[in-house]
């Protein structure tokens, strides 16, 4: 089932429920040799979500702004590889949104404990923005804003429930979007796979 959100973004209702399982083996895979971690933000606050990244880029945060790093900052080790499973699952969901040649560079991988957020803001840290971004949620519920293109009003409400895909491409692409507090004691991770580079 493919719902459209808005121009060019494309809803997968559940469609990584079926792996949700080795995929959940991959990030666990993952941050064995590269752990979460809260960033910090130039403002010099810590995010409440906790990050981690794979693939031969990775989205990091310092006391100086946010970038792409082939390394992890905390080990001065490249990030690990893009788990083949996760590049699998991240084409075949843009092949099914009408984006047939999407190739990954980089999973961030972000991890919600309860009151745990993100707030409104775009992601325009990659190079390319005609690619789209290819998000992946899985465990604890999560309630996603969507505020589109500028600033300001009230952003739409939508439930992300595990193994919803959501890819964001198009004019969506440099939407504003966050996710509400996280209310119950849960869990939630989300996969975003980006043409960084
Ligand atoms: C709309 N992550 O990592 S996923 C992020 O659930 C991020 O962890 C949220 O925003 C999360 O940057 C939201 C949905 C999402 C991801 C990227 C987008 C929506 C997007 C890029 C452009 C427009
Ligand atoms: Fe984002």
């Amino acid at each position: 089932m493919n719902l459209p959100i808005t121009e060019g973004a494309v809803l997968l209702p559940g469609f990584a429920a079926a792996m949700g399982a080795d995929v959940m083996a991959g990030v666990q895979a993952v941050i064995q040799q590269a752990p979460f971690r809260h960033m910090t933000v130039p403002g010099g606050h810590k995010m409440s979500v906790a990050m981690s990244n794979c693939g031969r880029a990775g989205w990091v945060s310092d006391g100086n702004g946010y970038r792409y790093d082939a390394r992890d900052p905390e080990t001065g080790r490249p990030w690990p590889p893009m788990q083949p499973c996760f590049f699998d699952l991240a084409r075949d969901a843009a092949a099914r949104a009408g984006y047939p040649d999407f190739t990954p560079d980089a999973c961030l991988i972000n991890c919600y404990a309860q009151g745990a957020r993100m707030s409104l803001h775009q992601d325009r840290d990659e190079q390319d923005f005609t690619a789209p971004i290819v998000s992946v949620s899985l465990g604890a519920a999560a309630i996603f804003l969507f505020g589109g293109l500028k600033r300001g009003g009230k952003p739409r409400r939508i439930r992300l429930e595990h193994g919803d895909v959501v890819v964001w491409g198009g004019p969506a692409r440099l939407a504003y979007h966050g996710i509400a507090p996280l209310r119950q004691g849960d869990t939630r991770y989300n996969l975003t796979f980006r043409k960084a580079l």
